[in-house]
């Protein structure tokens, strides 16, 4: 008790010290997820209400932003979530909420995502993304995955899976694939000729996917796997399973070109063509 009191006097003296520590509350949320061809996978998202919603997952912070994690867990099974970069981890029972303090201190793109039964409960969805920026001007945000669907009903149910022989049959962008990921503002990029656009992706499934830009080469501004890409300028470039990448492009020419995973396979939605990871970006004069 006299611990808990400690703590409560040295978080209260935290709040005054700093002046403003934002409250920012996330949900580990379950839900069944429509996928494009109006068929259901059980999954679960990171949301900033108790409403289920697989989509980019994006929560935004600015630099040196003091913030108090508030983690509620819907689901039935407890969760350990972690944002290695900042050390920070955190375990929520079922049912309940914690209150963790974080600061932002620095830029860039980091991964929220769940360790239990790793990489089960990532894979079902449980893998969102923070920035930590001073602008989000022309910032477009893929968070991108791959599902087997009867992999999902398996994690479901507690059964084993086996990832040496996974064979995934829908591939989304934030949730969505082609054609209904045209309608995500945080995905689709739109910009004029001259601008710099940039776009951060995080890879929260178990595949590689490569991604190939039609019209235009980007450079490559980060990524958590190696250092040795950062200042390439390409015009397909794998993201691995786990890696978080920054790229940037400022556009030429007026288009509209596509964007889309150059291992065929993940341009299909169970097997239909063209309804995986594909998408178009709009540049205007
Ligand atoms: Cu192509």
């Amino acid at each position: 008790m006299r611990i808990v009191f400690f703590n409560l006097v040295l978080l209260f003296i935290s709040v005054c010290v700093s002046g403003q520590t934002d409250t920012v509350s996330i949900f580990i949320n379950t839900g069944q997820h429509l996928l494009v061809d109006s068929s259901t996978v059980p999954a679960k998202a990171f949301n900033s209400t108790s409403e289920f919603k697989l989509d980019g997952q994006l929560f935004r912070f600015t630099k040196g932003q003091d913030v108090i994690l508030q983690i509620t867990n819907t689901d039935t099974i407890g969760h350990t979530i972690e944002i290695s970069e900042y050390g920070f981890s955190a375990f929520i029972d079922s049912g309940k909420s914690v209150n963790t303090p974080i600061t932002f201190s620095s830029k860039g793109l980091f991964q929220m995502y769940s360790t239990t039964e790793y990489p089960n409960q990532k894979y079902l969805g449980l893998s969102g993304l923070i920035t930590v920026e001073s602008n989000w001007d022309n910032s477009f945000y893929w968070n991108i995955k791959e599902f087997q669907s009867s992999y999902n009903l398996a994690v479901q149910n507690g059964d084993t899976i086996d990832f040496a022989n996974y064979k995934p049959n829908y591939f989304l962008i934030n949730g969505k694939s082609n054609p209904d990921i045209a309608t995500d503002t945080l995905a689709k990029i739109r910009g004029k000729v001259g601008d710099t656009l940039t776009l951060h992706i995080l890879n929260s499934g178990n595949s590689v996917h490569s991604l190939h830009f039609h019209g235009y080469h980007f450079k490559i501004i980060a990524s958590s796997r190696t250092s040795d890409v950062v200042g390439w300028i390409k015009d397909t470039y794998p993201v691995y399973a786990g890696e978080r990448t920054i790229l940037q492009m400022v556009p030429d020419k007026a288009g509209e070109y596509p964007v889309h995973d150059h291992n065929l396979v993940a341009t299909t939605a169970n097997n239909y063509y063209p309804n995986g990871m594909f998408i178009t970006m709009i540049i205007t004069e």
